[in-house]
């Protein structure tokens, strides 16, 4: 069977041969085929233009331009969070009697009634005696109904004063980990915000430590890190786990030089939060967020830490929130570069169809040729070299 090339090849031969009356009538068979070259120039003008292969990369600029528009009206704008405009809650009064609070601790809560009782006994008895009396609790549940408000209260009927418990209703309008944060740091009556979860994999013992990098640096923002240097993950951290943990971070790579921007665990002043740029808080990653977003924040003091395996209550990580956190490295991107991001997107669609033009064009030569019995490569010209040799 020929394929489209070869039944082209036999046309123009044949109107070449016509045309040069070269056809011998007695016998019926052709006089021996013309090179390629000269059935070509023979061609009108209009014609051997027409059979020069279009370039791949005619068309381009059009995709480009379409798809750098596309990108600026495509691109999510989320909905931002002012610390200055938007802040729902205000801190309770300072204690009465004893010592000021000077720092809260903030965690973010969602079925997390087993984890409670045991993270709140283990911090206040690593804490050393004075940083204790001056440190509160502000956890920021999602109305799990588990019973975590009864074991708050529980814990305060125990003598553990300084817990605050702020519930946000289901269908408020308002849910996930990081608005959560935001909203315990509104809450918040220290003027250093610590965050962890609630499962115990952020040692509380590293607490004293984060906050003497935070003192110490004059940095807003000290971050917790699973990454420095003698720090060893967790064995039963699975791998799956570790690859995304360690794609997240590849991706947030160009945005800022700390080795754990997903940490969960790390340290604000609450000023800077106060004085941070508009701040898009959806995910999980509220640490990277505020890294971008406060003055002066981008290179925060670390302090390495064990990450443990959660040991009560389910985890939350799921694909919902591997997805938002794309989302928000769009926002982070489009953010750091501007314009530039929408001419980087631009710029790898069009790369991507100017790639698949090309591969196209290379499967169609190499399925042509074997159509009509040539290698790979194959066109016009070596169909009329094949015939000549077997002449
Ligand atoms: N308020 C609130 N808290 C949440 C939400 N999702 C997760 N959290 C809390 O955020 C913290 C981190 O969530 P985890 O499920 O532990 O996420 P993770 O540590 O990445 O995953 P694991 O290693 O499996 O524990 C925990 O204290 C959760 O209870 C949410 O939607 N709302
Ligand atoms: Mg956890």
């Amino acid at each position: 069977m020929l394929g489209f090339k070869g039944l082209l090849t036999h046309v123009i031969r044949k109107i070449h041969e016509r045309r040069l009356g070269k056809h011998d009538h007695t016998t019926g068979s052709s006089c021996p085929s013309p090179p390629l070259s000269s059935i070509h120039r023979s061609l009108p003008a209009w014609a051997r233009d027409r059979r020069l292969p279009r370039p791949a990369t005619s068309g381009l600029l059009p995709i480009f331009l379409v798809s750098l528009i596309l990108s600026n009206l495509l691109t999510p704008s989320p909905s931002l969070y002012s610390p200055h405009h938007s802040s729902l809650y205000t801190p309770p009064p300072q204690p009465t009697a004893g010592p000021h609070i000077t720092t809260s601790i903030i965690v973010p809560t969602f079925h997390e009634h087993d984890n409670i009782a045991s993270l709140v006994q283990t911090t206040y008895s690593a804490l050393p005696s004075l940083l204790a009396k001056e440190t509160e609790f502000v956890f920021v549940d999602d109305d799990s109904q588990d019973g975590t408000e009864e074991e708050v209260e529980r814990l305060r009927r125990e003598g553990f004063l300084n817990l605050e418990l702020l519930v946000r209703a289901r269908g408020g309008g308002e849910s996930g980990l990081s608005s959560a944060v935001i909203r315990g740091f509104e809450r918040a009556r220290g003027t250093r915000l610590v965050v962890m979860d609630a499962d115990l994999q952020h040692p509380p013992s590293a607490i004293p430590q984060l906050l003497d990098a935070l003192e110490e640096s004059k940095s807003p923002m000290a971050l917790g890190t699973r990454y420095g240097e003698g720090v060893a993950m967790d064995r039963n951290w699975p791998l799956y786990r570790r690859v995304i943990s360690w794609g997240a971070r590849m991706l947030a790579r160009p945005l800022t030089t700390a080795s754990d921007p997903m940490t969960g665990f790390f340290a604000v002043k609450k000023d800077a939060f106060e004085a941070s740029a508009p701040l898009s808080p959806m995910g999980f990653k509220i640490a990277l967020e505020l890294l971008l977003s406060i003055p002066k924040a981008s290179n925060p003091p670390e302090v390495p830490y064990a990450f443990g395996v959660r040991t009560q209550g389910a985890s939350k990580l799921g694909a919902k929130v591997i997805i938002k956190y794309v989302m928000q490295l769009v926002h982070l991107y489009r953010r750091a570069l501007g314009i530039l991001w929408h001419i980087l997107v631009a710029g790898g669609i069009t790369g991507a169809v100017w790639a698949a033009k090309k591969g196209l064009g290379l499967r169609r030569r190499g399925l042509g040729g074997r159509l009509t019995g040539q290698r790979r490569g194959g066109g016009l010209l070596p169909l009329y070299r094949n015939e000549s040799k077997m002449r």
